[in-house]
């Protein structure tokens, strides 16, 4: 007998609302759900495959923990007993920051991700703190932390609503989308398209995306912020300034004008290999355009100026009057915010306030540069402890972060790490300790970071589809004993982990004159809270805490845990809606439109203009039925045209002497690989592209479809050293490499 359940996807940043079917335990068939009240039935090739996903045999059962150098299976208080001996005397010994934390991509992806590992580090008082983020947007982060006082306000373009869409290093045809959460973002392209607006995407490569567009941009990569600052500098120039509505909330808009006056076009053409009249029209377009918006996401910010581009994509939507308004690119308000502040100065937005140990690399957000972990560990200094031992959850940084091979040495002389993950992979191979969570159809969902930018407000809960598995642990809990066993306090009861949040969240809220319930008490408000497990409690206090809340009783009609799961579809709460300028946290209470680090890097780009291009450089792809490093374990999404292969221009090809098919030799500044060539006029001249998360051939993992065919890791290419100053964020894109076909025996 099957049954069906419903179930959010988690497998990329979309959140397609699934309906899943299950016989007995197993999930057999997943279609999309066309009642949710946000998807209406989208789904992908990889959410159609959650239950391969979710049933991959080679994920773990049980904990492993090392003895006589070999993992083993454990029970999980061996493994938590073997986390607190590993992790307790290095804090004691050598201080809090020689434990490190490496949180990977899922940890957004699930409800543990969202709700542990901030108590973990706040716990371990380390500043040792590594994610994924700077390998990926934090140069967004850091942009929007500048403009507005707060890192996570991040303007999402209004999709459904624009009339002109400008897409700058992104392929949302493959990736589904990201920093713009919207089930069926190629629908939503092709409505815009439909109703007469204009889609226009600038790539090096001509992309699914770019195939659907009505002009595509092909740039030589690295080049967007010069490219962007040309069009503002058109913007002004032409007089086609126009803030709008947010024009009482904008400071600095004349020396803005000052500080890109020397980038006109003719003065970026070169640099960038875009034709100035075509930077012209590009300007134009966007201010005579009824509404639009500008969207720039991996390519924009894995990139030596990442932070200066994605601070121009907001400029460009602020000068243009598209900043917070139906149709540009506004602020969601997700229904787990905190209760809306009313507008007014803020603590504003600090970068470097420490540096890394061994190179000084500022912190952004909290956080050091991913690419930063091997020296931090393998390198000492007379500034302090390296890193001796590592926490990482739901991270593959031997794949995913520049330079894996000196990672993978560092990691093996720690000396105690534990990975949360459900494989034994490239990175979990050197831990000490690996805690399994469950698969996806036995976890609960809520997007928690998602939903904060998403292209139309709503909340969406699931409850596990399967029940837990003898032997398994929920992730969440998982968590709640690792900060335990982490921080102290090993052998306390995990649900103490959400009890002391919950206290800390109620006992501020009272406090604020602002909250719903100013003046009442936590302990009446915690005796309140619904929900079967710790998660759902704080999930029921987030909402009704929040916009939407019903405030513990104040707004009788608002949210909470027992309405959202009285609607399994989800709740819709409306299009994204003009917020400024309540959503401002700077000093000034104003968008600080150049804020002063970004006057400090500017002479940078400056230099940018004079620089001889590179002869070959390399950027990346995403494959529709891949995610990352860790989908190429499951058959039904690999093969095909999801394949490691070099994709080079036919021009550059024939120079180099590379035939279709044949091995070539790529070489970075930290290694080299090698790879098939695939011909291709996809990729413009002068660049070559291989995806990342390949390179399933190192000894010790448990991926046995995966190692059939492991393809290469593009980062062991890159050393690690190019990072955006600002953000630390690595620099992933626009790599200069060189190539030679290998020789024929
Ligand atoms: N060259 C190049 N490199 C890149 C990129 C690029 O474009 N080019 N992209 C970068 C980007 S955007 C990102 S986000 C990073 C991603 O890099 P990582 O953050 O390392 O993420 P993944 O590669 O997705 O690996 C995720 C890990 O989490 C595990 N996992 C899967 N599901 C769960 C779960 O439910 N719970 C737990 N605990 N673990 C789980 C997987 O087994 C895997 O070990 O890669 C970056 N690296
Ligand atoms: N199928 C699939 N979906 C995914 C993922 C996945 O691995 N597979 N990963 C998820 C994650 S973690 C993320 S962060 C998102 C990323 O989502 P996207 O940003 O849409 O990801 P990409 O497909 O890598 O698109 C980046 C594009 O930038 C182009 N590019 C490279 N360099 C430059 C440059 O200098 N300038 C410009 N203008 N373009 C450049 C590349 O050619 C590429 O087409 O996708 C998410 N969704
Ligand atoms: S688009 Fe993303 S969220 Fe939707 S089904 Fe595909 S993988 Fe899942
Ligand atoms: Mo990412």
């Amino acid at each position: 007998m099957s049954r069906t359940a419903l179930r959010i996807c988690p497998l990329c940043e979309a959140t397609c609302g699934l309906t899943l079917t299950i016989e007995g335990t197993k999930v057999t068939g997943a279609r999309g759900d066309r009642e949710d009240v946000f998807s209406k039935g989208f789904i992908c090739p990889k959410g159609a495959s959650f239950g391969a996903v979710d049933g991959d045999p080679d994920r773990l059962r049980t904990p492993l923990v090392r003895r006589d150098g070999e993992l083993r299976e454990a029970t999980w208080e061996e493994a938590f007993d073997a986390v607190a001996a590993g992790i307790r005397p290095v804090v004691e010994r050598y201080g809090a920051n020689s434990v490190g934390v490496v949180l990977g991509n899922p940890n957004v992806h699930t409800m543990a991700g969202a709700l542990y590992p901030t108590v973990l580090i706040a716990g371990l008082g380390t500043r040792s703190l590594f994610t994924a983020s700077t390998v990926d947007q934090m140069p967004k982060h850091v942009s929007s932390g500048l403009l507005y006082g707060d890192a996570n306000a991040i303007p999402v373009p209004d999709l459904d609503h624009t009339d002109h869409l400008l897409l700058i290093g992104a392929n949302p045809l493959e990736s589904n989308g990201s920093l713009c959460t919207a089930a069926d973002f190629p629908g939503k392209l092709k409505a815009l398209k439909a109703r007469g607006g204009t889609l226009t995407v600038i790539d090096p490569r001509r992309t699914r995306t770019a195939k659907l567009a009505d002009r595509h941009i092909a740039i030589r990569p690295g080049t967007d912020a010069l490219l962007l600052a040309a069009m503002a500098q058109v913007l002004f120039e032409e007089l086609l300034v126009d803030p709008g509505e947010s024009a009482p909330h904008l400071e600095g808009l004349e020396e803005l004008a000052e500080a890109v006056r020397d980038f006109t076009p003719e003065a970026v053409t070169a640099a960038c290999d875009v034709d100035a009249s075509l930077i012209r029209t590009l300007a134009r377009g966007l201010a005579a355009a009824p509404t639009a918006a500008v969207y720039g996401r991996i390519g924009s910010c894995t990139v030596p100026y990442g932070t200066l581009a994605s601070w121009l994509v907001d400029v460009l939507n602020i000068l243009t009057g598209n900043l917070d308004r139906p149709g540009g690119a506004l602020f969601p308000q997700a229904a787990t915010d905190r209760t809306p502040r009313p507008a007014g100065p803020g603590h504003g937005f600090q970068l470097a306030r420490w540096h890394s140990r061994v190179s000084g690399h500022p912190e952004a957000k909290g956080e050091l540069p991913l690419s930063a972990l091997a020296e931090e560990i393998d390198t000492a200094t007379t500034e302090g402890e390296p890193i001796r031992a590592l926490v990482a959850v739901a991270a593959n940084p031997v794949l995913s972060a520049p330079d894996g091979d000196r990672l993978d040495k560092a990691l093996d002389s720690l000396d105690f790490m534990v990975s949360v993950d459900p494989y034994l992979n490239e990175t979990s191979r050197h831990a000490d300790v690996v805690l399994p969570p469950p698969p996806p159809s036995q976890s609960p969902h809520h997007d928690f970071a998602f939903n904060t930018l998403a292209v139309r407000n709503q909340v969406r809960y699931s409850r596990p589809a399967v029940p837990l598995e003898p032997g398994r642990m929920a992730e969440t809990e998982i968590l709640a004993r690792l900060t335990l066993a982490a921080t102290g306090m090993h052998g306390a009861d995990p649900s103490a982990v959400d009890d002391l949040v919950i206290g800390q969240t109620l006992g501020k809220a009272v406090k604020d004159p602002h909250s719903p319930v100013h003046g009442r008490d936590p302990r009446e408000l915690a005796a309140q809270l619904t929900g079967e497990t710790g998660p759902e409690r704080r999930l029921d206090m987030m909402l009704r805490l929040g916009p939407y809340g019903d405030g513990f009783g104040t707004r009788p009609d608002g949210l909470g845990l027992a309405r959202l799961l009285a609607h399994p579809h989800g709740i819709d709460l409306g299009p994204l809606r003009p917020r400024l300028p309540q959503p401002l946290k700077t000093r000034s209470g104003r968008i600080e439109l150049l804020p002063q680090p970004i006057v400090d890097d500017l002479p940078r780009l400056r230099e940018g203009l004079k620089r001889r291009p590179d002869e070959l450089v390399l950027v990346g792809r995403r494959h529709l039925r891949s995610n990352n490093s860790w989908m190429h374990n499951v058959p039904a999404l690999t093969g095909g045209t999801n394949r490691c292969t070099l994709h080079i221009h036919p021009e550059d090809a024939e120079r180099l002497g590379v035939r279709d098919g044949a091995p070539v030799r790529v070489k970075g500044a930290g290694g080299e690989v090698t790879a098939p060539a695939e011909v291709t006029d996809g990729v413009r001249r002068g660049v070559v592209s291989l995806p990342h998360g390949w390179g399933h051939d190192r000894p010790g993992t448990r991926l046995s479809h995966a190692a059939t065919d492991p393809g290469v890791n593009v980062n062991q290419l890159l050393d690690g050293s190019l990072l955006d100053p600002l953000s630390g964020n690595a620099v992933l894109n626009g790599v200069p490499v060189e190539l030679a076909p290998v020789a024929a025996r």
